[in-house]
């Protein structure tokens, strides 16, 4: 398996991982240190160098109850620091968002790939793609950021997640975009608790039936806390053994904000599964 993000080709027989760059001011978990450009493309840096794969630019806070902020605010944060790192690092850029116009204006800046939790749902997301020659990361949610984690629920998982992954993947490629270019991700945290987190890494292998790249983000997260009582930025070690596990169980990309202790983990478990 591999991936398709514009010139380049990523391939996916070892995992690969995703680091996590935030650019807002209210990020939970690193408190705003990187919203600047110049301390946001340091820390691009320092994840190039730890290992990162894709390094995933994020100017809205997704975070449950966040609220959505105006498409200048965003521009304004992301789009220098795509510019800087295309200009600086030879490493793929991703661009968590879910406005159109900041995909559009991400990918002339030198993103080659598109993280929406809302998987192409908002009104043009799907058009403004279907020209272009990026990787599309299509992400499960239940509901919306504001309200998604006062009630989930579930008739069936992980099959409600993955026939809604393979509804998008439907949309994506009647418009024209080609498979190669996909991802999925179930979207733990997103309009799920605790045991809906753990049944989908626990049952992570069904997805395999979609037959596409399978990116997990499980780093820092609420379940982890739940587990081990510690605050965000103490969940490291919980968050290492939560991306082992789901790449035991078939996940291709992990998407983590501890990239050096996550390359480490998995260089050891990918040299146990070559002397196997
Ligand atoms: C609260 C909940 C705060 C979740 C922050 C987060 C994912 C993502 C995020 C994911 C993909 C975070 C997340 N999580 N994109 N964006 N998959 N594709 O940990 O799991 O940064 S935001």
């Amino acid at each position: 398996m591999e991936l398709r993000l514009g010139k380049r080709v990523l391939t996916l027989e070892q995992p690969r991982v995703m680091g996590v760059l935030n650019v807002t001011p209210d990020s939970f978990s690193d408190g705003g240190r990187y919203a600047s450009t110049d301390n946001a493309l340091a820390h691009a840096q320092e994840m190039y160098r730890a290992g990162a794969d894709i390094i995933d630019v994020g100017g809205e806070s997704t975070r449950p109850g966040a609220k959505a902020i105006p498409l200048q605010v965003e521009l304004d944060r992301v789009i220098p620091v795509v510019e800087g790192i295309a200009a600086r690092i030879d490493v793929p850029i991703s661009i968590d968002t879910s406005k159109p116009e900041v995909m559009l204006a991400a990918a002339s800046a030198g993103a080659s790939m598109i993280n929406d939790i809302y998987a192409l749902r908002r009104h043009g997301a799907i058009d403004a793609l279907a020209d272009l020659d990026v990787a599309i990361c299509l992400m499960h949610m239940q509901g919306e950021p504001r309200s998604m984690q006062t009630a989930p629920d579930y008739a069936d998982l992980p099959r409600d997640i993955i026939d809604f992954l393979a509804a998008r993947v439907a949309v994506c490629t009647a418009a024209g975009i080609d498979r190669g270019r996909l991802v999925v991700d179930p979207g733990v945290g997103f309009g799920k608790n605790d045991r809906h987190n753990l049944t989908i890494l626990a049952k992570l292998d069904q997805f395999d039936e979609l037959g596409l790249p399978l990116l997990v983000g499980l780093s820092r997260k609420q379940t982890l806390g739940s587990l081990t009582g510690k605050p965000a930025d103490e969940r490291a070690a919980a968050g290492v053994a939560a991306a082992l596990e789901a790449v035991a169980r078939g996940a291709n990309i992990v998407r983590t904000h501890d990239v050096a202790e996550t390359v480490d983990a998995l260089k050891f478990a990918n040299a146990v599964r070559q002397a196997g």
